[in-house]
């Protein structure tokens, strides 16, 4: 394999509780949604491999998916130590989910990883547009604002965009690593 090679990557999934970080998350890697939601205790650690040809690289994704009812203080420091990227999560039917994003989640992405700043905006549940508390274009707006790579609507029901969003994030990682 060419210098570029494998990658090993950390990636957070940030965002209020039930926004759907599991779901997305078990959507990536094994293409199910269990309607049956059990919380997430303490943290999920799941990983996935994939490959980008076109920049002759491979990478794993590790991915840390935080409870909400987790004694988050505690666990913070090590949830951020190594991390290369966030998906940073809201729920297009909760407005608070959406302002939490740059207040709560973003300023402790930043104060902990100061390193690799790279990560995607979210809105998910982009099915339930009939509940919509949050516009497409507040999101766009919003994504901008912050400086994210990227901003999509997803649905991590259908599997919309979920694929899209973890691909985009890992690529744009392993391009900045290639070239620092
Ligand atoms: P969290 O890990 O962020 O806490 P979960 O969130 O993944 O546990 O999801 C919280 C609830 O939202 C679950 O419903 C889950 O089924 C639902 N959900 C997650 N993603 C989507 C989505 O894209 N569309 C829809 N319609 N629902 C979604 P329950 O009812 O089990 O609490
Ligand atoms: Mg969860």
């Amino acid at each position: 394999m060419s210098a570029e090679g494998h990658w090993l990557l950390k990636i957070a999934i940030l965002g209020d509780d039930a926004v759907g970080k599991t779901s997305i998350v078990s959507q990536f890697v094994d293409n199910t949604f269990r309607e049956d939601y059990k919380a997430t205790i303490g943290t999920n650690i799941l990983d996935k491999d994939l490959k980008f040809p076109e920049l002759n690289a491979s990478a794993k994704l590790v991915l840390w998916d935080i409870a909400g009812q987790t004694q988050y203080e505690k666990v913070r420091p090590g949830y951020y130590e190594g991390c290369s990227g966030a998906l940073l999560v809201y729920d297009i039917t909760r407005s608070t989910s959406f302002e939490n994003i740059p207040t709560k989640w973003l300023m402790d992405y930043k104060n902990f990883v100061t390193k690799d700043q790279i990560y995607i905006l979210i809105g998910n549940k982009n099915d339930l547009d009939n509940q919509r508390e949050v516009n497409k274009e507040d999101g766009e707006k919003m994504a901008k604002e912050i400086e994210a790579i990227e901003f999509l609507e997803t649905s991590a029901k259908f599997g919309v965009n979920v694929d899209k969003a973890f691909i985009k994030l890992a690529k744009e990682i392993i391009k900045v690593k290639i070239s620092t």
